[in-house]
């Protein structure tokens, strides 16, 4: 058992200058956990909301200080003095709090930061690492460290919107360690800055999560870049390092049309698309190849698209179980891309990985276009047996935080990357 003796909220910067919250829990015992809440961009719309100030002279209305007041107030008022057994109890008592369906009265990032905060709190209280603690959650043993995606490219919300599609990633295939994914990706990140260079005469100007940027006339281009930076490191496309794919297509939708590339196509034209795609590179992941509502063609993309590619659903199912059952009974995809803020509790996306797992699919932890310093994501793709990783490129210490911590779990469990079929 644990007792809350304080809360502490405190609004905090991430990494596009934004604010977010940072909430501090310290139980009776002492013991001190601290976590910061990320925010994303390319949002899907059954995203749990997150409680901004609204207040437009101040930080365009994105201020926290609501949020941070909540902490201090009711939150605080509410489960001070409470004898709590774990984080599940915890999650319980603040979702009955909230009392919502979507988090709106109490905001999903006041929450998730609680959530996390008890999280660390208790993990140093019982002296464990904080991967540990999540594995416990889920009631599973540590077995691996997920395999990371990298970002590469990035357009669409992340970037000018140069180009509609969010990210072109590498996934190194071959790599046994975490170390060694770093390593091959650094090499590939290098020859896509050359070629960039060289290609459209620019510095490395980078995107939201790290990835380049430079002015691509088509996906298709990026894609192709991709596959030559790959080769320029002396790698082979396919073998030691594949593709993935964050299309994020439901922002570039609009009325049963997707625009890119300077095609308009319906959702059938679409499928076609991303077939022709899979077809033409090394892609082992497709992320958001359809909007977030355009069910019947996510089945159709499934069903066609072979065994060899995961078709990632990320504002599709926003880390709700109830959406990924509606996924698994459709056969709309096979993998998860979870996102904990997308729900607010970890109880919740505890469920949404349970759900997923259950189903056979795949699971890949991702972090937000606004993060922060804090780097509880790794131990939490870590404990929940992620199959991937996605916090960005390998450039910008909010992203660095998460590759760093992943090492340092390497180093002291030896634990290998995790196989790319689980
Ligand atoms: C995504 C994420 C991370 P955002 O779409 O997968 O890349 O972006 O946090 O902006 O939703
Ligand atoms: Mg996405």
């Amino acid at each position: 058992m644990s007792r809350i003796e304080r809360l502490e909220g405190l609004e905090i910067l991430d990494s596009r200058g934004r604010p977010t919250i940072r909430v501090t829990c310290v139980l009776a015992g002492g013991a001190t956990g601290t976590a910061s809440v990320p925010s994303g961009a390319s949002t899907g719309t059954a995203e749990a909301l997150e409680l901004r100030d609204g207040d437009a002279r101040r930080y365009a209305g994105l201020g926290c200080r609501r949020a941070v007041g909540l902490v201090h107030g009711e939150v605080q008022a509410a489960l001070a003095g409470r004898e709590l057994a774990s984080g599940p109890d915890l999650d319980r008592a603040l979702i009955a709090l909230d009392g919502t369906a979507n988090k709106s009265r109490l905001g999903a990032n006041t929450v998730l930061g609680v959530s996390l905060a008890f999280a660390r709190a208790q993990a140093i209280e019982r002296g464990i690492p904080l991967y540990r603690y999540f594995a416990e959650l889920l009631d599973r043993p540590v077995a691996s460290i997920p395999r990371p995606m990298i970002n590469l490219f990035s357009g669409g919300k992340h970037a000018g919107g140069q180009v509609e599609i969010q990210d072109v990633l590498v996934v190194p295939l071959l790599a046994g360690s975490v170390d060694d994914a770093l390593a091959t990706t650094f090499d590939v990140y290098r020859a896509a800055a050359e070629l960039s260079a060289a290609r459209y005469g620019m510095r490395a100007l980078t995107a939201d999560e790290g990835g380049l940027a430079p002015p691509f006339g088509s996906p298709e281009e990026m894609l192709a870049l991709a596959v030559e930076s790959i080769r320029r490191a002396g790698r082979e496309p396919g073998v030691d390092v594949a593709l993935a794919v964050d299309v994020a297509s439901t922002h570039f939708h609009s009325r049963g049309r997707y625009c890119v590339g300077g095609r308009e196509l319906d959702g059938a034209g679409m499928v076609e698309l991303i077939l022709e795609w899979i077809d033409r590179y090394p892609i082992v992941s497709v992320e958001d190849p359809l909007a977030e509502d355009d069910w019947p063609h996510w089945s159709e993309l499934r069903r066609r698209a072979g065994a060899s590619v995961r078709v990632l659903g990320d504002d599709l199912l926003c880390t709700r179980p109830d959406r990924i059952r509606q996924a698994v009974e459709s056969g709309a995809a096979d993998a998860l891309l979870l996102k904990v803020n997308q729900v607010g509790t970890l109880l919740e996306a505890a469920d949404a990985c349970r759900a997923a797992r259950s189903a056979g699919w795949s699971v890949t932890v991702s972090a937000r276009s606004g993060e922060t310093e804090d780097d509880w994501l790794a131990d939490l793709a870590v404990g929940w047996s992620a199959d991937h990783i996605k916090v960005g490129s390998i450039t910008q210490s909010e992203r660095l935080a998460k590759y760093n911590r992943l090492l340092a779990i390497e180093a002291e469990t030896g634990l290998g990357l995790a196989g790319m079929r689980g």
